[in-house]
This record gives structure tokens, C-alpha cells and sequence, in this order.
């Protein structure tokens, strides 16, 4: 489908996705309507903007029949099943499709998905990085958020169709695809997230399930080896299945993807092992990364790329902003930003991939996850805890007894003055909040920065 001639498109929210989705759809031939219920200053804006390319734009409300009466309806990633608008169109027995699905139907050329819990985003940013050492043409987006590329349908607004599509998607976007079909899906992992949204953690790995929705055998699926829960889900999935992992058996009878034999990375897609270089010369921090590097080879190496090129790529790679960052040192003291660990899996990783004292800081908008889950981490690196924002209190309830935990009810700024006073030489501070930031922040970027600001200003003050 190339065209969409003069057919009704309704978009469901206006932000990033929805005003991507009105433009490919304008440029597309639809009739568009959108509609968001902020009538805030950038919202009347992006409305504007969509009004002179001949949208009709209403804010505020959800004009229902309007809505409904449109042949394809396009919904914002951020909005939940349960909200009124999705829950009437649902009973009216109305179906809509997510932006990245609507952004597929004009995309032209091959698609690699990365989706999982944790990683996504350095994963997708990886390998567009190796294919483009490889000299081919990505389009990088989808999830991956403003920082890193557009959503899905600004990639579609291309007329040239790339060597690649690299799209990161959310389990969100997963949830209403119909076609969506990648030649090559990336899983790099799952563990508990969301569970402010979905009812249960089986339904959320139910929907990041959909990435194989419409495999076939020409399908290549890229699947961590260390996670049982990956494993299952693709159980009987169509297509060729490529494990990577950190261990160098690999599962039994499973052809192999990358992997490490002792501290050589290793990429093996079809009997003949080649050697991508030493996991210490990968400029990014701790084991996590370690395996998003290993499924980056794998999906690169798949996609084309040379082992020659992904070899030049790891080494060149840089780490991403709030995922496990450095930011500053000074007299002893290390800070770390990994503000986008935003669960606890997530923030388990970093605290196991990190070496001496850790004082770790968690807390934030609270998701419903087990904090007890954590123990096990921080004992091991002998970590004193900091807990703050909604969730504080159940951390500290949950670490009671195990790890030595204090309860700081003040603001961030306020965490960060602790935590330069209990900080002592030998100490890494750790920003690995396992907790969404909207009970202080607008987003995990403005806590990381917040975080890196007041760390760099302690270190000064350490170094007078
Ligand atoms: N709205 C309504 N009616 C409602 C409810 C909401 O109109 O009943 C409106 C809101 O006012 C808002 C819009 O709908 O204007 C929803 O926008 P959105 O939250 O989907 O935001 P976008 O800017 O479109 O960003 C989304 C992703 N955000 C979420 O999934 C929450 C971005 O991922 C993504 O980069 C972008 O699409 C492009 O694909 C961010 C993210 O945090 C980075 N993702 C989560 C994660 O990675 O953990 C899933």
C-alpha cells in the first residue's frame, strides 16, 4: 500500500508519534483527523502546524463518532487500553493499529525490530552503528526516543528506501500491530516492567510476543540464551533462531549467534567462528552491555555486515547517555548516571556489572515491582542504599534487615547532598533508580541530567 487516496485516518494523540503519523499520513493522500486532550502551548502547536498541511486537528476532546468512522486509526504508544477513548472504541468493536504498524505499511526495504525489557535502545543504536561501519544506509527509530531518532512514521516520510529500517519497539507499540513484520526481530531480554499497566506480567510479555505475530520461515530471530523467558516465548516460532550469549556452550542443539569463548567476543552464524575482538576493548561499561553487544553482532552479521566491520564498530562504539554513564571523579569518588534503569531488572544489572563500595540511589514513581529483588545484587556488592520519591518507603521496607537502607523524603537535589556526605574515597555513587521519574521529573532524561549536574558540581567542590 502505497497510497492512502483520500481515505479517513483519525490519530489518536498528538506528541511525537501522533504528529509523525498525521504528516506520513497527509503526505500519504489521507483525509486526517487528529485529536489529543492537552490544549497545552506545544500541543495547539504541533495541531497548528498539522491544520496548514490540511489536517483537521480538534484538542481537548476525542470526537468519538469522528473517530471511529475513520478507516484506519492510528493510537500514541502512551496511551493505555484503559482510557475512555480506547475503551469505547473497543466496546463499539472498532480496532486500531499502533504508529509504528501505521509507519510499516510504507516502509521500503528490509526491517530489523529490536525489542526486550532492558537494552533496546543501546542495542538498536549499536547496530546501526556496526551496518553503518559496514557502509550501508540505515533509517534508525521507533521507541528509541528523540535523542537517538524520529518515530517510525518520520523513517516511512523517506522516498529513498534504506539498506536497513532499525526500529526499536516498545511493548506499547507491539500491542496493535496487524502486519508488522520484521525480517529480523531482536529480543534482547524480559523481566518484570510496566506493572502500573498491565494487569500481569504475562500480558505484558504477551505483547512483546507480537514481534513474532507474522514470522515465516524467512524470518531470523535474534534471542538472548541466558534468558528461559525469551527462549519461551519463541518456542515454535517460524524462522531461523540465533542465540547469543555471554557463555561459550550456548544452549544445546541451538545454532549460535554471538558469543564469547573466554574474553574473545565471537560471531558464528553458520559453522565458521570469527573472532570480533576482547570484551574489555568494548567502550561500554558492565555485562549488560556486554550481551547488547553480542546481539548487535549477531542482528549486524546478519544483516550483511562484515565481521571486519563489526569488529571496527564495537571498538568504536561509545555508551549512551544514562545507561550506566560516567560522569564525574573526584577525591575517590565515582558517579554513575543510569537514570533510565527504570526497573528493577534493569537496575539489578548495573549494581552486579559494577566493582567496590556502591551507595546506590533508588527510588522514583513506583510501578508495583518486587523490591526484594534486589537484595541479592546489592548484598553481594556490599551497597548501601539511598531511597527516595514515591517508592522509597516499600524500598526501604522491602531491603529491611538486609541491606542498610535510609529513607531521605526531601527532593532530589536533597538525595544528592546525601549522598556527597556519605560518599567516602573508594565509593561509586550509583543512579540506578529501578523507578519511572514522573513523581519528581518530566522524564529519565531530566533526572540523569539533573543527576550528572549536581555530581560534577560535588566533584568540583571535592577537588578546592
Ligand atoms: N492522550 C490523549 N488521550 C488520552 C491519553 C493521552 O490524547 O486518553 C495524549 C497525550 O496527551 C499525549 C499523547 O496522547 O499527547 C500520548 O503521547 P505518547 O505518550 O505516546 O508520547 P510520544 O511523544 O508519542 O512518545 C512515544 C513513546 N512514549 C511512550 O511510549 C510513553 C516514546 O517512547 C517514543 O520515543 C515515541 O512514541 C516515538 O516512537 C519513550 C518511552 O519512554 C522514549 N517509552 C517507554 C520505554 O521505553 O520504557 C515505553
Amino acid at each position: 500500500m502505497n497510497t492512502l487516496k483520500g481515505e479517513k485516518v483519525a490519530v489518536v494523540g498528538l506528541a511525537a508519534s501522533g504528529r509523525a503519523a498525521a504528516q506520513l499520513a497527509l503526505e500519504k493522500g489521507g483525509k486526517v483527523h487528529v485529536s489529543d486532550l492537552r490544549t497545552d502551548a506545544a500541543t495547539h502547536a504541533r495541531g497548528a502546524e498539522l491544520r496548514a498541511l490540511g489536517a483537521e486537528v480538534d484538542l481537548g476532546e476525542h470526537p468519538l463518532d469522528r473517530i471511529a468512522d475513520a478507516a484506519t486509526i492510528v493510537v500514541s504508544p502512551g496511551i493505555r487500553p484503559d482510557t475512555p477513548v480506547l475503551s469505547e472504541l473497543a466496546e463499539r468493536g472498532v480496532r486500531w493499529i499502533s504508529e509504528p504498524e501505521f509507519a510499516f505499511r510504507f516502509f521500503h526495504g528490509p526491517l530489523i525490530a529490536v525489542t526486550g525489557t532492558n537494552g533496546k535502545t543501546t542495542t538498536a543504536v549499536l547496530l546501526a552503528h556496526l551496518l553503518e561501519e559496514d557502509g550501508l544506509d540505515v533509517a534508525l527509530g521507533g521507541n528509541i526516543g528523540a535523542a537517538f531518532g524520529p518515530p517510525a512514521s518520520e523513517l516511512a516520510l523517506r522516498e529513498d528506501g534504506p539498506a536497513w529500517y532499525v526500529v526499536e519497539m516498545s511493548s506499547f507499540q507491539l500491542a496493535a500491530i496487524d502486519r508488522f513484520k520484521p525480517d529480523i526481530g531482536v529480543v534482547t531480554n524480559l523481566a518484570p516492567d510496566h506493572l502500573d499497566w498491565y494487569p500481569s506480567v504475562e500480558s505484558y510479555y504477551a505483547d512483546k510476543a507480537n514481534v513474532f505475530r507474522n514470522a515465516d520461515d524467512d524470518s531470523c530471530w535474534v534471542l538472548n540464551e541466558g534468558d528461559s523467558a525469551v527462549a519461551d516465548l519463541a518456542e515454535g516460532i517460524p524462522g531461523r533462531h540465533f542465540y547469543f550469549g555471554r557463555s561459550s556452550s550456548g544452549r544445546p542443539g541451538a545454532p549460535r549467534g554471538a558469543h564469547c569463548d573466554g574474553d574473545v567476543l565471537t560471531l558464528d552464524l553458520s559453522g565458521a567462528p570469527e573472532p570480533l575482538g576482547h570484551a574489555e576493548d568494548i567502550a561500554l561499561l558492565g555485562a549488560h552491555n556486554l550481551e547488547n553487544a553480542l546481539a548487535a553482532s549477531t542482528a549486524a552479521g546478519l544483516a550483511g555486515a562484515s565481521p571486519e566491520s563489526i569488529r571496527r564498530g564495537l571498538s568504536t562504539a561509545k555508551a549512551l547517555p544514562h545507561r550506566t554513564e560516567n560522569v564525574a571523579a573526584a577525591d575517590g569518588v565515582r558517579w554513575v548516571n543510569d537514570s533510565k534503569a527504570t526497573n528493577v531488572a534493569a537496575a539489578r544489572s548495573a549494581i552486579n556489572s559494577l566493582d567496590g563500595a556502591l551507595l546506590v540511589l533508588l527510588g522514583g514513581k513506583d510501578k508495583g515491582e518486587d523490591f526484594s529483588l534486589l537484595v541479592e545484587a546489592l548484598s553481594k556488592a556490599d551497597a548501601r542504599v539511598l531511597a527516595f520519591g514515591q517508592a522509597g518507603p516499600r524500598i526501604c521496607k522491602a531491603l529491611d534487615g538486609h541491606v542498610p537502607a535510609e529513607l531521605l523524603p526531601g527532593g532530589f537535589d536533597e538525595v544528592m547532598e546525601a549522598a556527597t556526605h556519605r560518599a567516602v574515597p573508594g565509593t561509586t555513587v550509583l543512579l540506578s533508580p529501578a523507578c519511572s521519574s514522573y513523581d519528581m521529573f518530566t522524564s529519565y532524561e531530566e533526572r540523569g541530567t539533573r543527576f550528572a549536574e549536581l555530581a560534577k558540581a560535588s566533584s568540583r567542590d571535592a577537588e578546592r
